[in-house]
């Protein structure tokens, strides 16, 4: 049987083998919820990058450009970090280059895996679907802050594991506690996170209705996957 891991943060990722796995990266708040939105919507490719001035070299070369950090747009780029600036018919076909606080980073991190997926609540059926299409082993990275870990973040992972648990080895402690995480959260997800770090860094920049979004369940039924330096739907 095929097994199914959750790491908690990419600072932790050094410890797990992930050549031979599928990495499903998850930043729920904000930016796997925004891909996904975007990629559903029609924007074309989304260009995951870690730095900033790599952002704007893309921005330079003519591509539209989308750079956060601590949850603010950076001044000069084209797009901020909201799912909401995503839903845009301007933007159908476009290729877009992103830089965000911990999301970029993750898939940046996991350029050894043997493919690179991307989840949020938004998609969470489409990725279940693929994942048991797909019958590899599984790894579950969640972006959390800054290297720390986060609440929203491990509730998905959770969620994933339990929706696999029957086709998967639910293999180590960091999938369990995700799991009991996610089955103690899931009647009502968005009382659970109420006090979470990010909701309060959003709410204090005034973007509230960005976390309800977030939380919805199975708005889209794409797979986004990293092809090269491109991520695309896939399914
Ligand atoms: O950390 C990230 O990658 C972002 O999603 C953070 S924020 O929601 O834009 O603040």
């Amino acid at each position: 049987m095929q097994k199914i891991d959750v790491c908690f943060s990419p600072e932790l990722l050094p410890k797990y083998e992930i050549t031979d796995k599928i990495v499903v990266v998850v930043d729920i708040l904000r930016a796997t919820s925004c891909m996904v939105t975007a990629l559903a919507c029609g924007v074309a490719q989304i260009i995951p990058v870690m730095e900033v001035e790599e952002c704007k070299e893309w921005q330079r070369k003519g591509f539209l450009a989308s750079a956060e950090r601590d949850g603010k747009k950076i001044e000069g780029f084209d797009l901020d970090n909201s799912p909401f600036s995503y839903q845009n018919p301007d933007l159908i076909g476009k290729t877009i280059a992103l830089t965000t606080t911990n999301g970029t980073l993750a898939i940046k991190k996991s350029k050894d895996a043997a493919q690179i997926i991307i989840g949020a609540f938004l998609n969470i059926s489409a990725i279940v679907a693929y994942l048991k299409k797909e019958n590899k082993d599984i790894l579950v990275l969640c972006a959390g802050w800054k290297g720390k870990v986060n609440l929203e973040d491990t509730m998905f992972a959770g969620a994933l594991v339990e929706a696999l648990q029957a086709d998967f080895d639910v293999a180590t402690d960091d999938s369990l506690m995700a799991q009991i995480l996610y089955n103690h959260a899931k009647t009502d997800m968005l009382a659970v996170i109420a006090k979470c770090s990010h909701i309060k860094r959003l709410q204090n920049l005034g973007i509230e209705k960005d976390i309800e979004f977030c939380f919805q369940i199975d708005k889209y039924n794409v797979v986004p996957m990293m092809n090269g330096d491109f991520l695309e739907i896939v399914a």
